[in-house]
């Protein structure tokens, strides 16, 4: 296969104005007329038509209504081309079918349980129809949709419903019209059975939409919090960024089988239905929250990604990245900001860290590909949104919001480039962002040295930074980053002082954004009257690794004592990771291990405060993971000695603060009815935080507390919480609550999901026997995205001590389900494939057996381009 290439880039050569598509659903084969007025494209100016189209049948070609011959054209398996067109304006009508029912990858129109639905991001309308399926060729779409009245009595498409109405032989119709220009990536048609809950928002300038979310029926008491979620998102949007709705209609629909999270069609978002549907006792908190902040990102989408669309795949970052900074922002200002951050920055460790310092890393707006859905990764969507957030950090939330208004002002019904960005958010806010750009174009994680000195005989501290960024696959060379730093410095009493820089006439603010642009600069603040302990990278303004001359100690003071609330969070972790990275060592050498009793102090500490947000609370006593601990050990990793470290380690501080934790456990009971708010969660976060140590005491007394309060759950939550625990102990409990969960919950496939995912994840050694029996399981299906990602995916990516076992066999079992996955969906199954990623952290042995597996699945016959360009990738 071939790698597409970012300067290879060209302007379409025809321009399609609009498009009419009369679509006849029928499960073998769905006749589709399309009709395109096309002219030549003033900019490029005529040649051959190469329009896309992949797994169609084509019956008829007409130009200005006269029906082509064959020979007027050429088709193979992935264009349509017509070499000789008149100048300026034609018609091109196409006649083709398609078949949903045997289109097991996802992309295009397909049946979900019976529904027809489509994905066309990124290159899925090709299957439907010929067309010019890239984001920059924009057109306005009618959408004529023909079904049995039956089967499809809801006819959905993008847009405002025009005509509907009844045909002979039980069939009836639906014709939809978007008055928005746009791309075929975010076309959408979706017909089949469905129930619906339905709402109203008026928005600021009065526009009167209507509301509505289609689900199977029988699901209509699952959408109530996505309909308000929807709806908050609607108004935030409004008074953050100014930007309202522009159609009568909003629709979503949710589906059970979906390649992705969900999808930003016009006017119709097609949900994985895991993102939609709750009710306390089937959705978590967590469900919740995702629910809440994924539908927030499609909303958003329809200002930062449809009317500002992206020009080609490279800019995928554009909408990407900027609408995961709007989500971020939102779910930050309806819920804790600081626990937000938190889950961010872990998300941005485990998942971007990882892919920036391996073998795929690639920039935020990469420049080859050679399939682009392999390219929705963690490095365009959340390092993306650093990018987005840096900026925001440098010129403050009024500057940026000047620089995002001259944006839309400039961009609205275009398709732009992250240069177009960046010079309207210069233009705007007022900063030169030359250097800054490279952070799109280098891929890596740079890494900022901070060495911090006290003069006490001229009172001052100076902070001498140092950015390096190792050699990334293509980029064996990086220019320095202009990198905002946040610090602050901490006064023996705990205090934050003022800071005064050198050459400044007074104290500002205690906490500054310093910046870092030069490969190695030094930052000197006077007046420091005694002896800070510096608090770097505040609220973690950049996506860079630090490391520094703070100690031990340093890390203990600033953990009771950093008012900058993710710091404080980040100095426990630093201060857990030094101290599990020592017993590892110590494991593997037989040397001494340490208890942790500064941890145990801090947790004591933090339970007795009342005053903080028990949310909170609960992040800062869990431990970092075994992943976490993995992957800043960074080579020769041995899985075991960490998983060691850690359990040892659980136990010795539940040990020391088990009464602590008991009081606590106690006081965090929610009394009254589930709410899904953020207080309620909090504090059932801090519980259950509180359980995950108790459970494991060594006296077997939490086993009870856990099967208790797995008896005792009223809601998802608690309920998972407790199976959760359980599943890591070998204990008759366990066997019974995964009993007892089955059958309560084995109708319900969201649920069985977590009863999948829960095993697989499981640190017991049995967990490898488990997965393979459960791929035998009625509750699992190869074919569905969502029981992959729960039974295979998590047992690959979020079992580590169980994936990696020295034999191989984990190795081998995600290979073959990658192989078998591969002949029917190659997205999903070239995701899975990324699991195999750090391959070359760990042991000698471990590196040998995953890259035969890798060679094994890159030299099989007959794969597709999404996984091979992983598996050469990965080996390379
Ligand atoms: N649906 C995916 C997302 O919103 C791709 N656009 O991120
Ligand atoms: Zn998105």
């Amino acid at each position: 296969p071939r790698a597409v290439l970012l300067k290879d880039y060209a302007p379409p050569a025809y321009l399609i104005d609009t498009v009419s598509l009369e679509v006849e659903l029928d499960p073998a084969a769905t006749r589709v007329h399309s009709k395109l007025k096309m002219r030549t494209n003033p900019a490029s100016g005529g040649g051959p038509l190469v329009l896309d189209g992949e797994k169609l049948t084509l019956h008829e070609v007409r130009l200005n209504g006269e029906t082509l011959s064959p020979n007027a054209y050429q088709v193979d398996g992935r264009h349509l081309t017509i070499p000789d067109l008149p100048a300026g304006e034609f018609t091109l009508e196409t006649v083709t079918t398609c078949g949903p029912e045997a289109n097991t990858a996802l992309t295009g129109l397909y049946l979900s349980s019976g529904i027809y639905c489509t994905q066309c991001e990124a290159q899925g309308f090709r299957r439907i129809t010929y067309y010019l399926d890239r984001p920059d060729a924009m057109a306005v779409f009618t959408t004529r949709i023909v079904a049995d009245e039956k089967v499809a009595p809801v006819l959905l498409s993008n847009g405002n419903l025009v005509k509907e109405g009844k045909l002979a032989s039980g069939k009836h119709f639906a014709e939809w019209h978007d008055p928005f220009p746009k791309p075929a990536y975010l076309f959408a048609l979706v017909a089949g059975r469905l129930g619906h809950v339905e709402d109203k928002f008026v928005t600021k300038s009065g526009r009167k939409v209507t509301l509505r979310i289609f689900v199977e029926p029988g699901n209509e008491d699952r959408c109530a919090y996505a309909l308000e979620a929807l709806k908050r998102s609607m108004r935030w949007d409004e008074e953050a960024f100014g930007r309202e709705y522009d159609l009568d209609i909003f629709m979503i629909v949710a589906v059970s089988s979906f390649n992705m999270g969900a999808m930003e069609n016009k006017g119709l978002n097609v949900f994985n239905d895991k993102y939609i549907l709750a009710r306390p006792d089937t959705a978590t908190d967590t469900d919740y929250a995702s629910i809440e902040a994924i539908i927030a990102h499609e909303y958003f989408h329809n200002w930062t990604g449809n009317r500002v669309t992206c020009r080609d795949w490279f800019q995928l970052c554009l909408k990407e990245g900027l609408t995961v900074f709007r989500d971020q922002e939102f779910t930050s200002d309806m819920r804790s900001r600081a626990v937000k951050r938190i889950a961010d920055v872990r998300l941005l460790r485990s998942h971007q860290f990882p892919e920036d310092q391996g073998p795929l890393a690639h920039p935020v707006r990469p420049d080859s590909y050679i399939e682009i859905n392999n390219f929705y990764t963690a490095t365009v969507y959340e390092k993306g949104a650093e990018l987005c957030r840096m900026i925001h950090t440098l010129v403050g939330p009024k500057r940026f919001r000047k620089g995002m208004d001259l944006y839309f002002e400039r961009h609205d019904g275009e398709a732009a480039t992250v240069e177009d960005f960046l010079q309207a958010l210069s233009d705007g806010a007022k900063i030169d962002l030359t250097q800054f750009k490279r952070w799109y174009s280098q891929s890596g994680t740079p890494e900022v040295l901070v060495s911090g000195r006290y003069d006490s005989a001229r009172e001052t501290y100076t902070l001498k930074m140092t950015q390096v960024c190792a050699a990334t696959p293509g980029q064996p060379v990086k220019e320095p980053y202009h990198i905002p730093i946040a610090v602050g410095l901490v006064g023996p009493d705990g205090k934050d002082m003022a800071l005064q820089l050198d050459g400044e006439e007074k104290p500002h603010a205690k906490t500054r954004v310093l910046n870092l642009t030069e490969r190695t600069q030094t930052f000197r603040f006077r007046n420091v009257a005694e002896k800070p302990v510096p608090s770097l990278l505040r609220g973690f303004t950049a996506p860079v690794t630090l490391s520094s001359n703070l100690k031990e100690r340093d890390y203990v003071f600033l953990m009771a004592n950093d008012s900058d609330p993710f710091n404080r969070w980040e100095a426990a972790q630093r201060y857990a990771s030094g101290l599990l990275i020592a017993n590892v060592e110590a494991i593997r050498t037989g040397g001494k291990r340490r208890r942790g009793t500064a941890f145990a102090e801090m947790i004591r500490k933090v339970l007795a405060d009342k005053k903080l947000d028990p949310d909170f609370a609960a992040q800062m006593i869990l431990l970092p993971s075994e992943q976490a601990i993995a992957q800043m050990i960074g080579k020769d990793v041995d899985v075991d000695a960490i998983h060691e470290a850690r359990e040892t380690l659980r136990i010795a501080i539940a040990a020391d603060v088990r009464d602590d934790l008991k009081r606590i456990y106690e006081r965090m009971k929610v009394d009254g009815p589930y709410s899904p708010d953020a207080e309620d969660a909090g504090r059932r976060a801090l519980r259950n935080a509180c359980l995950g140590y108790l459970a494991f005491l060594p006296d077997g007394s939490g086993v009870e507390m856990a099967a208790a309060h797995f008896d005792g759950a009223d809601n998802m939550t608690d309920q998972i919480a407790a199976l959760g625990v359980l599943a890591n102990i070998d204990v008759q409990e366990r066997t019974r609550a995964l009993e007892t969960f089955y059958e309560q919950w084995k109708g319900d496939h969201l649920v069985m999901d977590k009863w999948l995912s829960i095993q697989a994840t499981s640190s017991l050694p049995r967990a490898l026997d488990d997965v393979k029996s459960l791929l035998h399981h009625p509750a699992f299906t190869i074919r569905n995205p969502n029981k992959v990602r729960a039974l295979i995916t998590s047992f690959a990516t979020a079992n580590q001590v169980r994936f990696h076992a020295a034999d191989g066999a984990g190795y081998a079992l995600v290979a073959e389900k990658v192989l078998e996955l591969d002949a029917l969906n190659p997205q999903v199954a070239a995701r899975l494939l990324g699991a195999f990623k750090s391959w070359r952290q760990f042991d000698r042995k471990r590196r040998s057996l995953m890259s035969r597996q890798l060679e094994r699945i890159a030299g099989a016959e007959g794969i597709s381009r999404d996984v091979y360009e992983i598996a050469s990738k990965t080996l390379a």
